[in-house]
């Protein structure tokens, strides 16, 4: 049997990123036990980029979550790995359909926005391609307005849903709150995707994802740590 550290569920994660963030959204939505272990992605070059954290995750990324001796890395597959393992709470709808649609909200944000806008690439155009600030704003902003216009489609398609899909708040919306929080943190205008801030405004309120906030971890700035 394992120990019961063993059994216990620890996040690597940083309080300003947004792939740890969804799944300490979803970790709280299911109601999950879970401890924290901070990964700094700036200081001294980025804890992610030494060996310690490497051994964790090869590609140096956050998130990582360790359950009963496992490994598991990308925040998509720790997500369904959390709703395949605890049952309970589901953050899938029932059916094929809806099933394929809450993916496809969460994987064009996964997949198609965060990935061109993560900090790797980010210092990349900026200390190796030489881009200065307008350029890397401008890089930025047009993934942000790219992927932003499907997603809102999509959720202005069902304009009585007050969450991404249905009446509670999902695997989608694990996603999308992240990524509306990375926007605006970099000045982007969010005015043409109404639906996108509302649901994204409601789901703030709720307690799962304020205490999943970045601003509400023990290693951002100023925290009571
Ligand atoms: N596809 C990955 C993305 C992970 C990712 O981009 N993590 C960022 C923080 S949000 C990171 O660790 N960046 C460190 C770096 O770029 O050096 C996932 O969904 O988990």
């Amino acid at each position: 049997m394992a120990a019961e550290e063993d059994r216990q569920v620890l996040l690597y994660s940083y309080w300003r990123s947004s792939s740890a963030y969804r799944v300490r959204i979803a970790l709280n939505l299911k109601g999950i036990d879970y401890r924290q272990s901070h990964v700094h992605l700036v200081k001294d070059g980025g804890e992610q980029n030494q060996p310690g954290y490497r051994d964790i995750n090869p590609l140096g990324l956050v998130p990582a979550l360790v359950h009963n001796g496992q490994t598991i890395v990308q925040s998509m597959a720790i997500i369904e790995y959390l709703e395949e393992v605890f049952t309970d709470k589901p953050l899938m709808p029932a059916g094929a359909v809806a099933r394929a649609r809450v993916r496809s909200i969460a994987q064009s944000i996964c997949s198609e926005i965060q990935p061109l806008n993560n900090l790797a690439v980010l210092n990349f155009l900026k200390n190796r391609m030489q881009q200065a600030g307008p350029e890397v704003k401008a890089w930025y902003t047009h993934w942000i307005d790219r992927g932003f216009t499907a997603v809102e489609t999509w959720l202005a398609a069902a304009p009585g849903d007050p969450f991404c899909h249905g009446e509670s708040p999902g695997l989608a919306d694990c996603f999308l709150v992240p990524q509306v929080y990375n926007a605006e943190r970099f000045g982007c205008e969010l005015g043409a995707f109404p639906r996108i801030c509302e649901v994204a405004a409601r789901c703030r309120s709720l307690a799962a994802f304020v205490q999943a906030a970045p601003e509400n971890q023990a290693d951002a700035p100023g925290a009571a740590n």
